[in-house]
């Protein structure tokens, strides 16, 4: 009985820290862009927030229901609503988040699709490239390489991980400046966030193969223990 105590407590040592237990999910609003519900697409310049909870910044983008492109091959990762970062044509426009509510110095993983697309009778509209900031300082730029060869949407999830600074949070997105990236379809949709209640601190920002390393270097102690407790 106390073998088998001590090894779960060692399984629990092991593990804390090590993986990420969602807590709470779903706390961007409106992340998945449903609403105002739409029945077709709109044009919308800077500084317009008629899309609830974001306000349009750096350049015109296309608010999209599936139901306006579908038929060519263009819907919505989630739901039945996205947003195009290019507008018609154009790269640098996107949305910042209003103010949402975070927990001071609380792990947070941060997940969105970005989409790149391959339309009926135009073919491809090339790799897309997203920008992301939080709280107004730049986080990074995310990639998906369009893997199409006929008529569709390639959504990718783009994953990051950051600890908030504050009581509320706010997200932005634009579509890359880089020529590398289209600057015709640049897909945003489903931006979530999920709390990471058993992430400490001193693991943060390591790379996921080294958290699988130290996850694996932890089962193959704990098989040791096993091996010695057996005797
Ligand atoms: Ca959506």
């Amino acid at each position: 009985m106390k073998k088998h105590r001590l090894l779960t407590r060692l399984a629990s040592v092991a593990l804390t820290g090590l993986v990420a237990v969602p807590a709470s999910a779903a706390i961007v609003p409106n992340g998945g862009f449903e609403s105002p519900d739409i029945a077709s697409w709109t044009l919308k310049s800077p500084g317009d927030t008629g899309i609830t909870g974001w306000t349009v910044v750096g350049n015109t983008i296309s608010f999209q229901d599936s139901a306006a492109f579908g038929g060519l091959g263009v819907v919505a990762s989630e739901g039945s609503q996205f947003l195009e970062l290019t507008g018609i044509v154009g790269r640098g426009g996107g949305v910042r988040s209003d103010p949402f509510s975070t927990v001071n110095g609380t792990n947070y993983r941060l997940q969105f699709d970005i989409g790149a697309f391959f339309v009926a009778g135009q073919g491809s509209y090339g790799d897309v490239i997203v920008d992301l900031w939080i709280d107004g300082v730049a986080r990074g730029s995310f990639t998906n390489l369009i893997g199409l060869s006929g008529p569709g949407s390639d959504w990718e999830t783009e994953t990051f991980d950051f600890i908030a600074a504050g009581a509320t949070t706010t997200l932005e997105f634009r579509s890359s400046l880089s020529t590398a990236s289209s600057d015709l379809g640049v897909g945003l949709d489903n931006i979530r966030m999920t709390e990471l209640a058993a992430v400490s601190s001193p693991l943060q920002g390591l790379p996921e193969p080294t958290s699988a390393l130290l996850l694996a270097a932890g089962l193959t102690g704990l098989g040791g223990i096993r091996r010695f407790a057996r005797r």
